[in-house]
């Protein structure tokens, strides 16, 4: 049987050129967002992070089960932590124990233009490391058992509002996405029913952090759209 049902709520009642304006903007705002990989150690109010959260909080998801749980790390010990961890997964990605690689040919390539290698100093550097877990079971009640719906697309929906608030509020963020993350489900002592997704590390940028002219490229909207 249906629940009580509230009247949806209102919209502003903007006209259409104001719409257009109003999405222009919100895209011109957008697309000054770009992956950091270099922090500043300067502090960010809990509280950014505190509205950020909620803001994922009221993603889209599988029958209102909201099958999330953000870990918030911010305390030296625990970054520390986490950057060892993580390190100790990237250098076997990477290959630079002395194995082969687990990361394919194909993939170490694609990685090139950013960059990238297993170092991550800015595990410790940022102020914040969000991880994100997404409950395959719970249900409302956590239950831990009941099933839960469309997981990784709820998750994901609700990393990106959480990405997209914590850029509103002039902070650079990373998807930060070490594999296999086991070992951030025992860091941060949560259960077996969630698998952690990623990291989202946030914070002001370093002084000279930088962006690859790779990121800077955009695929045009006739590319990434089709109307039909
Ligand atoms: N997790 C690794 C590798 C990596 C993978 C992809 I796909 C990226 O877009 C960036 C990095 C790392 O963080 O270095």
């Amino acid at each position: 049987m249906s629940e009580k049902h509230h009247p949806f709520p209102a919209l502003p009642d903007f006209t259409d050129e104001e719409r257009v304006a109003r999405a222009h903007a919100a895209f011109e705002q957008l697309r000054t967002r770009h992956s950091c990989r270099d922090f500043a150690d300067t502090p960010v109010p809990r509280e950014v992070i505190e509205y950020a959260i909620r803001a994922a909080g009221t993603a889209p998801n599988g029958a209102n089960h909201q099958p999330w749980h953000f870990a918030v790390i911010g305390s030296p010990e625990k970054k520390r932590a986490v950057r060892e961890a993580a390190e100790a997964e990237e250098r076997r990605f990477y290959g630079e124990e002395g194995d082969k690689p687990k990361a394919s040919e194909e993939w170490l390539d694609a990685l090139a233009p950013i960059g990238t290698d297993a170092s991550k100093p800015y595990l410790e550097t940022a102020p914040w490391l969000i991880a994100c877990f997404a409950q395959r079971t719970g249900g409302i009640a956590e239950d831990g058992e009941t099933q839960n719906y469309y997981v990784n697309e709820s998750v994901g929906i609700a990393c990106g509002m959480l990405i997209s608030t914590l850029h509103e509020a002039g902070l650079a963020t990373l998807t930060h996405t070490p594999s296999p993350m086991g070992f951030l489900r025992a860091l941060c002592g949560r259960p077996k029913n969630e698998k952690p997704l990623m990291i989202v590390v946030a914070g002001l940028p370093g002084e000279g952090a930088t962006v690859p002219e790779h990121a800077i490229r955009k695929k045009p909207l006739e590319q990434i759209s089709s109307w039909l």
